[in-house]
């Protein structure tokens, strides 16, 4: 029995009910982070009702709060429906993507740290609906989240109505393993945040819901539905042994402690061989603080390599998520989900001096970097929480292909088409080239070592022509750069479909 207070029985209704609570023009917050713990009937029933509602001439839009990226149910079906007006944070699905870059739907990537402080704050105005997946609900009504927290807390509380989802998919042995912080106040009264590791507890197992909110309860049982990941290729494989021997480095040197410092490891195919990589690693007892947990974590805690992982959310691919629920018993103990605002909070990555890895877009020879815009318009998906916590990182490193699209893109570039991170957020480069250790140089020492150990071959000597007549040229020569040029192999690719001459 997943309803297990008796009261709220009475709410249980079909996904089609609970959708037609949902009025054009409103506001929407959806559970859910990367491919785990989103809504999955109701979405898709509204998505319904706004095709209906379009084909007799009515308008229908939603304003749509989110954690992360969801599933095919909600992003896809939602923007293929022509029901997305606005969006909020972080988007991986490729028909949203399609949408924004046609301009036809607004979408903001922020920081998904500052999406509940944004909301508390007021700045992101009122919200109508709270459509939350979770667990199971216990007898005095406290909420069992499922496989995301996300922002659930936030908009549970700011939300006037709340709409449940109860997916019995999710495995029950999920309860407990949570820890919802409830500590969060606004300036002037905020306080620290009491976590000093990250194996530490400091919240509620559950999260808390005024009952008189909740208009609806949906009962489901479909499983999470995330992208499957590329196995790792030679190039993430270089790219991971790059990084691992940086590490031992690191260790050998003393500035990094036997069993690293946690972990934090951002989305993608390259992130995720980077953890594969670390089970052949010589570091154990490994902790990692992140915000989500991906199918190479799962393998790094199974060998006990991986001591344990604080999280937002899962994050694996379809086989994965499958082996996660069938032997919940067994991670259930290693791992800690918590609200997006705590997992990727600037204090605590801070204070655990966390070593980020993050995926980027382009980086320019100065070590800027682009995760989010191709050819500085085109948004890819978004910048997630690589500013949390790339910033604050103790060591924060970013990893890519050296090219793009076979060859025809070179990652490393005169100039970034757009700037996500600033050079003094970016510390280490890596391709399957090389690494480049960024700490401490100058803009002109970072160039010399991004060209030589990062560009692929076939760019390389096209970076170099570059930056020796950019010496002589250049307006100031703190950053040498000749305006003019700068964006000319992006110029190139969009007319001719590659950079090369
Ligand atoms: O597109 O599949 O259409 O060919 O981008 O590229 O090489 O598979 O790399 O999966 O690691 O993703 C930056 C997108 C990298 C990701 C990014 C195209 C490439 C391919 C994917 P196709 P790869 P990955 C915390 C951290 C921002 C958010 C973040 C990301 C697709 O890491 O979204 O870091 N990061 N969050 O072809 C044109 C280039 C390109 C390019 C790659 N230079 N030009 N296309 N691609 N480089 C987690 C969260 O926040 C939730």
């Amino acid at each position: 029995m997943r309803i297990r207070n008796h009261a709220l029985r009475s709410k249980i209704m079909s996904a089609a009910d609970a959708a037609a609570l949902i009025d054009n023009g409103t506001t929407v917050g959806m559970s859910g982070f990367t491919g785990s713990g989103y809504p999955k009937a109701v979405p898709l029933a509204l998505a319904a009702r706004i095709e209906e509602q379009h084909a007799a001439g009515n308008p229908f839009k939603v304003s749509m709060w989110t954690g992360a990226s969801t599933g095919p149910e909600l992003d896809g079906a939602l923007a293929k429906a022509n029901g997305i007006d606005f969006r909020l944070p972080y988007n991986s699905d490729p028909v949203a993507r399609e949408r924004i870059n046609k301009g036809e739907m607004n979408y903001f990537d922020m920081h998904l740290s500052q999406v509940a402080p944004m909301a508390w704050q007021g700045f992101l105005g009122p919200l109508d609906t709270a459509v939350i997946e979770i667990t199971g609900i216990r007898e005095d009504g406290s909420l069992i989240p499922s496989s995301s927290v996300g922002n659930n807390k936030t908009w549970l509380d700011r939300a006037e109505k709340v709409i449940l989802e109860v997916n019995s998919w999710q495995n029950e042995a999920l309860e407990g393993m949570h820890d919802i912080y409830y500590g969060t106040a606004l300036p002037p009264h905020r306080m620290p945040i009491p976590l000093v590791k990250p194996d530490e507890r400091i919240g509620e197992k559950t999260l808390r819901c005024d009952p008189k909110k909740i208009v609806a309860i949906v009962e489901t049982d479909a499983p999470d539905r995330n992208a499957p990941f590329s196995p790792p290729d030679d190039k993430a494989r270089a790219i991971a042994g790059n990084i691992l021997e940086f590490l031992g480095h690191e260790v050998k040197v003393g500035r990094l402690p036997a069993s690293l410092l946690p972990i934090q490891s951002g989305v993608g195919n390259i992130a995720n061989a980077v953890l594969t990589g670390l089970v052949d690693s010589p570091f154990d007892a490994m902790t990692a603080y992140t915000e989500v947990i991906q199918d190479g974590m799962l393998d790094l805690l199974d060998t006990g390599k991986l001591r344990m992982a604080s999280a937002t959310a899962f994050s694996l691919s379809p086989e994965a998520a499958e082996r996660i629920n069938r032997d919940m018993h067994r991670y259930r103990d290693k791992m800690i989900l918590r609200p997006q605002e705590i997992s990727n909070h600037p204090e605590l990555v801070r204070r655990l001096g966390c070593i980020a890895m993050n995926g980027l877009i382009e980086a320019d020879i100065y070590g800027a970097v682009n995760s989010t815009h191709v050819m500085g318009s085109r948004i890819q998906n978004g910048i997630g929480g690589s500013g949390d916590f790339a910033r604050n990182a103790y060591i924060s490193i970013f990893v890519t292909p050296s090219t793009a699209k076979g060859g025809d893109i070179s990652a490393i570039v005169p100039q970034a088409s757009h700037v996500d991170h600033i050079n003094q957020d970016v510390q280490v480069i890596v391709t399957e080239q090389g690494l480049a250790d960024l700490r401490g140089l100058s803009p002109k020492e970072r160039a010399k070592v991004i060209i030589a150990n990062c560009a692929h071959p076939t760019y390389r000597p096209m970076l170099e022509d570059y930056y020796a007549r950019a010496q002589k040229e250049s307006y100031g020569l703190q950053s040498p750069s000749i305006p003019g040029e700068a964006l000319s192999w992006h110029k190139r690719f969009i007319e001719t479909g590659t950079m090369l001459p």
